[in-house]
């Protein structure tokens, strides 16, 4: 999964990257923006993979992993050119981690302006959507040139036309995230990679002290239909330093439940709207990422083309059975290991094994 971590300048992305990756970039007040992306990934430490190793022993374990971007401050003055080559490393995210400033810093204030969190999340929307405006406006223009010129296939027709409500959308402000779109329709504008159709998530970063008086605003933004989380970012990148033992008397005092690692892993899935599925063995316990809402043959194709093309049925039982009645034997005693055709949903925590035939 690739997130891209984005935000107002100095607002705090990198100080929560180097949180969450555990590298040491700078963070200097006054030094420009760095010029190009950094990248970290992070395994997501699902604690059913460590449980599944446990029992099958296998000679190797493979998490999943998430892949952070963090971008320079971006959208500072105006819009930029859509083609810029940065906003097409962006585009090519599957979701987003805006980063919103709400630690009190009198000279960033006076540098960069001081605007509230609702401010500056209308800023980068606005931004999102001009920007998208821009690029489908663009778009339909150079269709209108293809029909002059006799170029008027059923295809272009139909992408014309998803622009156009895409457009009248925009223009009405609101992001195209919030829009209702068949899934051919979201197939015709798939290359676009539009900014305002990314999921976004929303992290509040705020001072140490302000840590647990973020309440209200976590609300408006929810009411909103956001996802977010508040991160001491500062506070974090220090605890990521510090051993398990150190870091767990310093969470507790600030009441954190987990480390922003593990928080975060959470609400990218909650965010794209995926789960895990296992499979498991003497040789591998391995954890894969797939959307809700994905068949068997979807889920056999993330582990090897073959398995979705000669798929015959996924055997599957549930992590919460396995370790409910402890063995495999069990489970199948009791009705619990199922054989399912190609049209089965695969639900987070199913344990798979394709039978297939190529
Ligand atoms: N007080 C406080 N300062 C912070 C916090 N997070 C970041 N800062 C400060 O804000 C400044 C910018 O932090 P960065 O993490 O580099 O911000 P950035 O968003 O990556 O900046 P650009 O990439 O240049 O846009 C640094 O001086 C940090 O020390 C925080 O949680 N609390
Ligand atoms: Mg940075």
């Amino acid at each position: 999964m690739k997130i891209g971590i984005i935000g107002l300048p100095k607002s705090g992305k990198t100080t929560i990257f180097n949180a969450l990756t555990g590298s040491e970039h700078p963070t200097e007040k006054y030094m420009p923006t760095h010029s190009e992306a950094y990248l970290g990934i992070v395994p997501v430490l699902d604690a059913r993979i460590t449980k599944l190793t446990e029992i099958y022993k296998p000679k190797k374990t493979i998490y999943a992993n998430i892949e952070y971007h963090d971008y320079p401050g971006i959208f500072s003055t105006e819009v930029d050119n859509p083609e810029n080559t940065l906003f097409s490393d962006i585009k090519s995210m599957e979701g987003f981690a805006l980063v919103i400033r709400n630690f009190p810093d009198s000279e960033l204030e006076e540098l960069y302006g001081n605007q509230n969190p609702e401010t500056q999340l209308s800023r980068f929307e606005d931004e999102m959507i001009i920007n998208d405006l821009i690029v489908s406006e663009r778009r339909i223009e150079k269709i209108e040139l293809g029909y002059k010129r006799g170029i008027r296939t059923a295809t272009v027709q139909n992408e014309e036309r998803v622009l156009r409500a895409i457009c009248a959308h925009l223009q009405d402000n609101r992001p195209i995230r919030d829009m209702t779109l068949l899934p051919e329709e979201e197939k015709a504008v798939r290359g676009f990679q539009f900014f305002s159709q990314k999921p976004m998530l929303i992290l509040i970063n705020v001072s140490e002290d302000n840590y647990n008086s973020q309440n209200d605003l976590k609300d408006r933004l929810a009411q909103r239909g956001y996802i977010c989380e508040v991160i001491a970012a500062r506070f974090e990148d220090e605890l990521s330093k510090l051993d398990d033992e150190e870091a767990a008397m310093f969470m507790e005092d600030m009441g954190i439940s987990e480390s922003i690692k593990n928080r975060l892993s959470h609400l990218c899935y909650l965010l794209m709207g995926y789960l895990s599925f296992f499979t498991v063995g003497e040789d591998e316990v391995r954890a894969w990422t797939i959307t809700k809402g994905d068949n068997a043959v979807t889920a056999a194709g993330k582990i090897h083309s073959d398995l979705a093309r000669g798929f015959i049925r996924a055997e599957c039982f549930k992590y919460d059975d396995l370790i409910l009645h402890g063995s495999e034997k069990v489970l199948k005693e009791k009705g619990l290991f199922k054989l399912e055709g190609k049209e089965y949903l695969v639900k987070d925590g199913d344990i798979i094994s394709i039978r297939f035939n190529v």
